[in-house]
């Protein structure tokens, strides 16, 4: 063999393993992709047996149903409401309690730059009929009651993406 010949032979041999590789290689995946498969179908399954999710209730999420308290608290903690979404009765006091070092707030939703950082109502801004709270720091509680029929989604005002909801019944 020349020079020329032994190249050529060797890139000959060094494409072949390649092959060989890859083919060894697709046959150790094929088994995965088949238990991913599965997987998916069984979340598949699950997801269309049980839950009668309609869009709505996607959306909103959970919602704790407590129609039979008299006053409701809500803790803040680690940048989420602890019942975000709960359904209470007309006439409900819901409390809200902050449990974070960084201050948080509750207020009904606004169209414009709802999902912008804004400015909370000052304490002195804050009024009985009216669905929005002051900053609180940790401890610190607002409260407001519900007096009518309807849902009303929430936000924080620093933290938009922090969001909850109050469903009002009779
Ligand atoms: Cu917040």
């Amino acid at each position: 063999m020349n020079r020329k010949e032994t190249i050529m032979a060797v890139t000959v041999l060094v494409f072949a393993l390649g092959l060989i590789g890859a083919i060894f290689l697709s046959s150790l995946d094929k088994p995965q992709e088949k238990k991913e498969n599965t997987e998916n179908a069984q979340h598949d399954e699950t997801n269309s047996d049980g839950h009668h999710n309609s869009d709505n209730a996607q959306s909103i999420g959970e919602i704790v149903d407590l129609t039979n308290e008299s006053e409701v608290s809500v803790d803040i903690k680690d940048f989420k409401y602890t019942k975000p979404n709960i359904k209470i009765k007309k006439g409900t006091k819901v409390t809200w309690t902050n449990q974070d070092a960084i201050q948080h707030n509750v207020m009904l939703d606004h169209g414009d730059n709802s999902n912008a950082p804004h400015n909370a109502p000052k304490p002195n801004e804050v009024k009985p009929d009216v669905f929005a709270g002051p900053l609180l720091s940790k401890g610190e509680s607002y409260s407001f009651t519900f007096n009518g029929v309807s849902t009303d989604p929430y936000h924080c005002s620093p933290h938009p993406y922090m969001k909850g909801s109050v469903t009002v019944v009779e």
